[in-house]
């Protein structure tokens, strides 16, 4: 076996005996020429960096404009998540439910060795140790992550507390997360992402796109750990944690669930609008909170990641300043666009669009073309000590004690700006209906609702039902329950937005602070509790009273086919979907009935 060294060619051992001896044991599949331990130092980092920038796979951009900053291009047939060849390999079907691709895990093991056979040889295999969440907090994993790309150990670096930190904190502990990945020639026809919760393993072939590679992300923080928070009575969620500071220093935390492409990086970097003079908001994390019950009762949260793996096209300093800053430097920008003087575009980026261009494929691009610059799923994966407002508690190791929880989808109708659920059951329900349109940045037919459940529909590692289940559980352990609510900035009439979103959405945060806070009015409707005129700040705000009326509104017949749409989702779901669930949908049809088509907002 080639002896591990470390990236500059010195021998050393991993004193961990499981994981030298998992890692011997992938060695002994994949067959590299070398295998280097990755300390997470900083030499390390300068020295990948150069072996990269060397091989081609991290072009430097202009490093006193952007120090520390470099351009990745990916293979043009690897610029996503693949949904379809991602899999959950739990011993029965039944336990990866009906919305995950199922594999068994021996039939799955078998299928992706046969590729991993020899698919490190000519390669040089790192082996990357990691921590998901703050170092020696009772909330954070350990995975180790053996890879054949420069690329995902230098974004492994930005996003998780990586290298030697990782196995001070393991020690001698077999509890980590064993993940394997090859870009092996990177075909589709030859790409599986395989998830085996039960024996807390990855296997990933054929990609080198984020979202497949970063195990830590999506696979590990995600998929295997919400079936790990189901196990062990905490919950893993695809959620955004921030604080709110109010000008007299009265902090209080949410965590935000929303699908891709509704705003979730900038609602979690926003800048409050004028009139909150005083008011802050401080990011804990941009994608994912992992939160367990404190012996005070209340919900605590961590963000497992370190970094943030941002969307570039439509960031700007309009729609998300404090995003524009932190990728100023030790930023790697994957499928953007490249200036002649060594700057990273992408379409929505501030001022003049550039007459030339090299475009994300690396070829000459001129303005004005049809095609974009930047590809649309354009990346950049940038430190979070990097953003300017990152929450001095984003490390802390007990987590910020969450007071409410957000759900919000992208609904041209139906949905009201915000919603309060009249309690926890009532608010697992918004979440496990929740649906947002798709747009034209996703395959398929624009504006067809999609429902997905607390924004977890390709993020649950087992059956959807059982995860509903376990929301509902969790209410036992909680003493001090979250308030819930629901938020659709993207409500339309003829054709146009009625709410400005990005900082406004401010107005719509503090009535939910102030709703979990007990000390606002609010108006019951026959689902939710609303705002009502005059319990939302709208000072300032240049829109007509008409227009927040149709943003705010309720339409009993809208909502008829809203709940008969969620009817045939619970039906898909099969037989676990839980009861309590089934029963609040008959609940609000039954309201619907017994008001005989006659409701309206005081
Ligand atoms: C992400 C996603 O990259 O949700 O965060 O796809
Ligand atoms: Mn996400």
């Amino acid at each position: 076996m080639a002896q591990i060294v470390d990236s500059f060619g010195s021998p050393v051992t991993i004193k961990n005996a499981q994981v030298a001896s998992w890692v011997a044991e992938m060695v002994a599949l994949t067959k590299p020429d070398h295998v280097v331990l990755c300390d997470g130092s900083e030499a390390e980092k300068q020295r990948l960096t150069e072996i990269a920038v060397a091989a081609g796979v991290l072009i430097p951009l202009d490093q006193q404009k952007l120090p520390g900053c470099y351009l990745h291009r990916s293979n043009p047939n690897d610029v996503a998540r693949v949904e379809n060849l991602t899999f959950i390999c739990t011993p029965t079907k039944a336990e990866a439910g009906s919305t995950n691709n199922w594999m068994a895990p021996d039939e799955a093991y078998a299928k992706l060795a046969k590729l991993f056979d020899g698919a490190h040889t000519g390669r040089t295999m790192y082996v990357v140790p990691y921590v998901m969440g703050p170092i020696g907090s009772s909330l954070s994993k350990v995975g180790v992550e053996v890879t054949d790309s420069v690329y995902v150990v230098l974004n492994m670096r930005i996003m998780t507390r990586m290298g030697r930190q990782a196995l001070d904190m393991l020690g001698e502990s077999n509890d980590f997360n064993r993940g394997l990945h090859s870009v092996l020639d990177c075909n589709p026809d030859r790409r599986f992402i395989c998830h085996f919760p039960q024996d807390n393993t990855i296997w990933s072939v054929g990609s080198g796109y984020g979202g497949n590679v970063l195990l830590g992300k999506k696979c590990l923080a995600l998929r295997v750990g919400s079936y790990l928070g189901k196990k062990e009575g905490w919950l893993a969620e695809h959620m955004l944690i921030l604080g709110v500071e109010s000008p007299e220093g009265e902090m209080t935390y949410v965590a935000a669930a929303f699908p891709s492409a509704c705003g979730k990086t900038n609602f979690a970097m926003m800048i409050p609008p004028k009139r909150f003079k005083g008011w802050k908001i401080w990011t804990v994390g941009d994608d994912i909170a992992w939160m367990r019950v404190g012996d005070d009762g209340r919900l605590y949260a961590i963000n497992p990641e370190a970094g943030y793996f941002g969307v570039a096209p439509g960031t700007s300093y309009k729609s998300n300043p404090n995003a524009m800053k932190t990728v100023l430097k030790d930023t790697i920008f994957t499928n953007v666009a490249l200036t002649a003087d060594g700057d990273v575009w992408w379409e929505g980026k501030d001022g003049e669009v550039p007459d030339e261009l090299t475009d994300w494929q690396g070829r000459p691009w001129k303005k004005g073309s049809t095609e974009k610059a930047a590809h649309p799923n354009a990346r950049f994966t940038a430190p979070a000590s990097n953003n300017p407002v990152k929450s001095k508690f984003a490390d802390d190791p007990e987590g910020v004690p969450i007071s409410a929880i957000i759900f919000g989808g992208r609904r041209a109708t139906t949905i009201p700006l915000v919603m309060q659920a009249f309690n926890w059951t009532n608010g697992v329900f918004m979440g496990a209906t929740l649906g947002s349109e798709t747009t034209a940045a996703a395959t398929g037919k624009v504006g067809v609702v999609r429902r997905d459940p607390m924004a977890m529909l390709p993020f649950c590692g087992y059956d959807m039902g059982e995860y509903f289940a376990h929301w509902l559980e969790m209410q036992s352990e909680i003493a001090y329950p979250p308030k819930v609510f629901l938020v659709n900035w993207f409500r339309q009439k003829d054709g146009k937005f009625l709410w400005p979103g990005f900082g406004e959405n401010m107005r719509v945060l503090k009535w939910v602070v102030d709703r979990a806070r007990l000390r606002v009015g609010g108006q019951e409707t026959p689902f939710g509790w609303v705002p009502k005129a005059g319990d939302l700040d709208l000072s300032g705000l240049d829109i007509s009273s008409e227009q927040v009326d149709a943003a705010t509104s309720i339409d009993l017949d809208e909502w008829r086919l809203e709940l008969e749409s969620q009817g045939e989702f619970f039906e898909a779901t099969g037989p676990t979907m839980p009861r309590a669930l089934k029963l609040q949908r008959e609940l609000l049809l039954a309201r619907i009935e017994s008001m005989h088509g006659k409701w309206s907002v005081g």
